[in-house]
């Protein structure tokens, strides 16, 4: 055996073979390291052990083509520079998005990011201090590579020079592939063909297939045919007269008439509700004073069970939901993709149906996110961006204008619409990494081993006193007791990944910590704040973001039996109570799906296989969630709105829109509004 294993090496030892070697141990160790694939039973753990083997071999194989050893290595150090990039840009993502890297998102990078100083930090931010060891094999092959006389380069030479030995290799990666997909078959039945999460396929076929899976997805997305069949406009018009709720009488219209103001919070999270930091010295310190009180006030409609429902889109995808009642895409941004798609969005709805006129006001450049040109798709009248603000040095960061300057500089321009208006206020400086901005004291930093946790609290804290003087430039302005404001968290400040670091400082032991926990860290607040109404009251009803737009429409007296939205009026007695999360994992009152684990939401546990019942019912739940993004999907992806919008809406003309010109147009309006008001 010992022989047999010497000759082998000393017939097949090989650079090739070493960095084939190399990227394995350094996937294999990552996988473990920094990405939580979720991973049970040997058989699993059997994957992921082999399934980086196949892609590696396929790539690096094309280097034995070359029959010059000296080309054939630059191809083959090309190669693996390439692979060690890609893992560790996946690496770096996961830590923050707890996703892969997608075709999409990397092409849609440009419209995500401000300049290159804020990706670098952001990126920085997110780096580790062992992250040399997944760099430090690219100097040592290198080096290898270099030493011509040496017993591995004189192999190659042999190797290189005898038969062809590239086809054979990839034929072995051909091999080692369809062993890998019959495992993964096994394992997972119908991962190819019907699965919403990146995280299964990473797990059973590993990341370099999973980027060529993703890529020929997204190209194929790209040239198929984006028209409705027959069948999509029937399936879609039954889901949405299936999943219209009809409205509570006693609270339909309660708010008619009124302005609607929404507040999209940036990172702020439903744990943060009523949540005090106790510092090293035992000083309590209230994250939201403000919004607490907002919350428990009398005049508030609240939810303690609203899930963030983002997907790769984040902030966008939040948007999206709640203007439209539609999921984000399950990879890359709609608003980038999707841009030219016809919507029937809150602002059209509500001034075709009320008169309102519109305005989003965000003090970041309009390209991020592509908001300028989705904003009029959406129908907004108005869009104040970074350019409409005054930003210097001191009143913004790397994102745009500081929250508090932001609602100052924005009331000169509310102050001036006209009323009945829709305003949306986007926040940004709650962000991430959550830098610690000394001007946040006395608020201090939380004391983990994890930065951004630390500077998290504080970042919140800035953000609710924004919001604070927010609401009391309204009551000045004689604008709040005439409005509905509506305020939302976007999504997780603190990603799944940093959520152990958390977790002591939410009284828990993070070794105890689950999947599940993660998905409970997705509460996001929602606030119906309804000055005067005195009806205020919490719901415990399960709920997400594409639920916004039916709920709030409801309360304004727009009916929407006639739209085509996925969400339900939380007000409603018919709602139902399943919410989908992009990636098909799904979470109802009774029970959760992650994955492939199902979990009792009572103990906290996963369901046991035996118990049928249960299985059941969770089963059907999935089936529920899956359903809606399926829709969701048929929708944005064949454009099916344009040809079977509502019967009683035209359709957004986009062209109408310049934002360009807004501060001045908006002084021209309201001129005219005056003119009007003080004829006879
Ligand atoms: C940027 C802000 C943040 O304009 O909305 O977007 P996010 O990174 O949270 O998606
Ligand atoms: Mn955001």
């Amino acid at each position: 055996m010992r022989q047999k294993l010497l000759s082998f090496y000393h017939k097949y030892r090989s650079l090739f073979l070493l960095a084939v070697l190399l990227l394995w141990v350094k996937t294999y160790i990552s996988y473990h390291i920094d990405f939580d694939l979720g991973v049970r039973g040997w058989f699993e753990h059997l994957i992921l052990l082999i399934n980086p083997v196949a892609g590696t071999v396929f790539f690096l194989s094309l280097s034995l083509f070359s029959k010059n050893v000296k080309r054939g290595h630059r191809i083959l150090f090309a190669i693996y520079l390439f692979h060690s990039m890609l893992l560790y840009a996946n690496i770096v993502y996961y830590r923050e998005f707890t996703d892969f890297l997608t075709l999409s998102t990397m092409m849609e990078a440009k419209s995500i990011f401000v300049g290159s100083e804020n990706f670098i930090s952001g990126a920085i931010s997110l780096m580790k201090w062992y992250d040399f060891l997944y760099w430090v094999d690219l100097p040592c092959l290198f080096i290898l590579m270099k030493r011509r006389s040496s017993a591995l380069v004189l192999a190659d030479e042999r190797l290189l020079s005898g038969k062809p030995v590239g086809g054979k290799a990839l034929a072995w990666a051909l091999i080692l592939f369809l062993v890998n997909l019959g495992l993964a078959e096994i394992s997972r039945p119908m991962l190819l063909t019907q699965t919403f999460d990146r995280n299964d396929i990473v797990k059973h076929l590993g990341i370099n297939a999973f980027t060529v899976y993703d890529s020929i997805q997204t190209v194929k997305h790209k040239n198929a045919s984006h028209t409705p069949e027959m069948d999509d406009v029937k399936l879609v018009s039954a889901y949405a007269s299936k999943q219209y709720a009809a409205p509570d009488k006693k609270m339909f219209g309660l708010a008619e008439g009124r302005n609607l103001i929404i507040i999209h919070m940036e990172s702020i999270q439903q744990f943060l509700i009523d949540y005090h930091y106790m510092d090293v010295n035992g000083t309590e310190w209230e994250v939201l004073p403000f919004l607490n009180e907002l919350y428990h006030s009398k005049d508030s409609i609240r939810f303690s069970n609203l899930f963030t429902q983002i997907g790769q889109g984040k902030s966008s995808d939040a948007e999206l939901m709640t203007e439209t009642s539609l999921f984000g895409l399950p990879r890359g941004a709609a608003f980038i993709r999707n841009v030219d798609n016809t919507y029937y969005a809150g602002p059209h709805i509500l001034r075709e149906k009320a008169g309102y006129t519109s305005a989003v006001f965000h003090g970041n450049a309009g390209s991020f996110w592509n908001r300028t040109d989705m904003y009029k798709g959406l129908g907004y009248d108005f869009f104040f961006d970074a350019d409409d603000f005054m930003l210097t040095e001191e009143n913004s960061t790397e994102y745009g204008l500081k929250d508090k300057e932001f609602f100052q500089q924005s009331m000169e321009y509310l102050e001036q619409l006209q009323q009945p208006f829709y305003a949306k206020l986007i926040t940004l400086s709650n962000h991430f990494p959550f830098p610690y901005d000394e001007s946040s004291q006395p608020f201090p930093q939380a004391d983990t081993a994890d930065e951004s946790v630390n500077g998290y609290f504080a970042a919140s804290n800035y953000a609710d006193q924004a919001l604070q003087e927010f609401f009391s430039y309204l009551k000045e302005s004689g604008i709040y007791e005439n409005s509905m404001i509506v305020l939302y968290g976007d999504h997780y400040g603190i990603s799944d990944s940093r959520n152990k670091d958390l977790a002591p400082l939410l009284g828990r032991d993070p070794d105890s910590w689950s999947e599940l926990d993660n998905i409970q860290m997705r509460r996001v607040p929602f606030i119906i704040h309804i000055p005067g109404c005195s009806i205020g009251f919490e719901s415990s009803v399960y709920a997400g973001q594409i639920d916004i737009l039916p709920t709030v429409l409801h309360l304004l007296g727009i009916d929407t039996k006639d739209q085509v939205f996925l969400g339900q009026d939380l007000l409603s007695p018919q709602r139902k109570q399943v919410v989908a999360f992009r990636n098909g994992d799904m979470i109802s009152p009774s029970c959760a799906v992650i994955g492939e684990q199902i979990y009792d939401l009572n103990t906290g546990e996963t369901i046991d296989e035996n118990n049928e019942f249960k299985h059941k019912l969770a089963d059907y739940y999935h089936e529920t969630a899956l359903e809606q993004l399926t829709v969701s999907d048929v929708i944005l992806n064949t454009n099916l709105l344009q040809s079977c919008g509502p019967k009683d809406l035209a359709p957004v003309d986009r062209e109408s829109f310049d934002y360009s010109i807004d501060p001045a147009r908006l002084k021209q309006m309201a001129a005219k509004d005056q003119e009007k008001k003080a004829r006879p």
